[in-house]
């Protein structure tokens, strides 16, 4: 093996590509430098026809609290539908594939064994191709989702798909990587073509706005090539679990009170929601249980949170609640539920049970009002709020958090529906 070098170039596989892949993870690849980029979609094709029509090149909006910043971004040489199994296959059977990044949300590691609609077991393929291929040079797997030691649980996804001769390979030659990544990316809003257009001429079908912050901090265990992303700002570590635990439970905690209490609010979006006095509140008590979980000098989390504080205040960023309260099942039990046992238990942590009673407040009335809930466990969301008791309910919504019957958290939650506020 050569002396890896992270200026050495290279080809980056990404799974995943939706808005956030874009304004973050492979803008930062693009400000690298010198790397090929071969992107993959989540699950519809739709992305891919897209981008490939655009030759790989798409406008992104930076909308600050005054202004836009737009820039083109041309870093994608080729995108591929997530059906595209044999492509991906043959990409990672390559020696010139050293990194693949994912961001294919918290649900997509437990996407189980069907190569087709399970990016693990996809890239499980991939790993016995590069093996049986010979392949010597080390790959890196990055994790670029919101859950607590993501790279440990993309590894452990992964290695559940393996076959033993690969299993056995593995550990010689795959980096398994956490990382923590950070840049509010709402859905682009119907004037963002037009934005992108007068500003640079491109005609794009999927532009991208995001905020003017963001934050990547990753594991600093590459035994091969990467691309330079210090240049994009970038922070290696050897404590990733800070970085992530201050992160998700700060400002992704945050999100999901409010996702789910600002619209029982009465409220659309991020902005609206910060701006309820009453809301705010909440993400005040929130953010002090947090806070008292985490290894870090106050200083330090003042600064975060007041910072956060004005994120979520961007008027100009129009970040709809209901984006962020898609999936609620699979995030709380990363968000809010480990704080309420470091905590010992939901007389300790109020503002974390007022997050989880937002969530089941909120999927009743949704169900209730002939809507569909966003969320990998929807038919059982939808059974679960028709119950007409009211101990009942909330008993089985928790049972899909993984919270056992009789928990306490479950009167403290039947509790705090009752206090949230209403319009
Ligand atoms: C949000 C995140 O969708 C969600 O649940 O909390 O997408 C959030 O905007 C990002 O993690 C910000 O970095």
């Amino acid at each position: 093996m050569s002396n890896p070098s992270p200026s050495d170039v290279g080809r980056l596989v990404h799974l995943g590509i939706g808005n956030f892949a874009r304004s973050h993870t492979l803008h930062a690849t693009a400000v690298a430098g010198g790397w090929s980029v071969v992107a993959f979609t989540g699950r519809s094709a739709t992305m891919a026809d897209a981008l490939n029509a655009q030759g790989g090149k798409y406008g992104l909006i930076v909308r600050g609290p005054e202004q836009d910043e737009v820039s083109i971004v041309d870093v994608i040489d080729e995108v591929h539908p997530a059906s595209d199994v044999d492509t991906l296959v043959r990409l990672l059977a390559d020696p010139f594939t050293a990194v693949v990044t994912l961001t294919i949300t918290e649900k997509g590691y437990a996407a189980g064994s069907d190569p087709a609609t399970s990016a693990p077991a996809r890239i499980a393929l991939g790993l016995k191709a590069r093996r049986e291929a010979g392949v010597t040079e080390p790959i890196a797997l990055v994790s670029c989702d919101n859950l607590t030691g993501n790279g440990e649980v993309l590894g452990q996804a992964v290695l559940a798909e393996l076959d033993e001769e690969t299993k056995v390979w593995f550990g010689d030659h795959v980096d398994v990587i956490s990382s923590m990544v950070d840049r509010i990316t709402p859905s682009a809003d119907d004037g963002a073509a037009q934005t992108v257009r007068d500003a640079t001429g491109l005609v794009d079908a999927v532009p991208v706005v995001t905020e003017p912050f963001t934050e990547w901090v990753i594991e600093d265990r590459f035994r091969g090539r990467r691309p330079e992303w210090e240049k994009a700002g970038v922070q290696f570590t050897d404590d990733i679990e800070v970085h992530e635990l201050r992160k998700l439970r700060l400002l992704n905690g945050a999100h999901t009170l409010m996702a789910y209490a600002g619209q029982v609010a009465g409220v659309e979006r991020v902005d609206e929601a910060i701006a309820h006095r009453e809301v705010r509140a909440l993400v005040e008590q929130l953010w002090a249980e947090a806070r008292s979980t985490l290894p870090l000098p106050a200083a330090q989390l003042d600064a975060y949170t007041t910072a956060l504080e004005e994120r979520f205040r961007n008027p100009r960023l129009a970040d709809n609640l209901i984006r962020i309260a898609a999936d609620g099942s699979v995030k709380l039990p990363v968000r809010a539920l480990p704080v309420i046992a470091e905590r010992g238990g939901p007389e300790q942590a109020p503002g974390e049970v007022a997050a989880v009673a937002a969530w089941t407040a909120w999927v009743t009335d949704r169900v209730r009002a002939g809507h569909e809930v966003q969320d990998p466990k929807s038919a059982e969301i939808a059974a679960a709020a028709g119950i007409e008791d009211t101990t009942e309910r909330v008993t089985a919504l928790l049972a899909l958090l993984g919270v056992a019957a009789g928990d306490s958290l479950v009167a403290a939650v039947a509790a705090e529906e009752r206090r949230l506020p209403r319009p």
